[in-house]
């Protein structure tokens, strides 16, 4: 089953949006396979966003995520990357579209609230990096509600 990397800003920890967001994924019918809080240092913060080091927002970036925690997790179902994309809505807030987390919840985009992996490969290769532990094996006891 495919996997993806979800990991809340620190200014979605901040703004005690935790609870909301686990319960949008947990409500969509996806499983929670991993869950920490978790403080980043800058080299682990650029490591995350290697693929944009060259971008002039790069160093704010950094600055953000590493600015306190993070809740990172690993949300497991069909489709659940792209479809994770489309819960935590456009990049930017302003082109977020209302009933997404980053249109309900944020405005400017250094300040979105959520990351989301952005394909299967870079889910892999993030869920490496945050959770090298193995994370917890479970199943979940709904599945034939939610799958047909
Ligand atoms: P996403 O987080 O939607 O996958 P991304 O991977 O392109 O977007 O960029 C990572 C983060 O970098 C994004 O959540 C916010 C910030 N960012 C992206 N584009 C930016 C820009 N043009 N100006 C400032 N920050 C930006
Ligand atoms: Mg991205």
């Amino acid at each position: 089953m495919e996997q993806t990397f979800i990991m809340i800003k620190p200014d979605g920890v901040q703004r005690g949006l935790v609870g909301e967001i686990i319960g949008r994924f947990e409500k969509k019918g996806f499983n929670l396979k991993g869950l920490k809080l978790i403080s980043v240092d800058r080299s682990f913060a650029e490591k995350h966003y290697a693929d944009l080091s060259a971008k002039p927002f790069f160093n704010g970036l950094v600055e953000y995520i590493i600015s306190g925690p993070v809740v990172a997790m690993i949300w497991e179902g069909k489709n659940v990357v792209t479809t994770g994309r489309k819960i935590i809505g456009a990049t930017n807030p302003a082109e977020s579209a209302p009933g997404t987390i980053r249109g309900d919840f944020a405005i400017d985009i250094g300040r979105n609230v959520i990351h989301g992996s952005d394909s299967v490969e870079s889910a892999r290769k993030e869920i490496a990096l945050w959770f090298p532990e193995c994370p917890v094996n479970w199943q979940s006891s709904l599945h034939p509600w939610i799958y047909e």
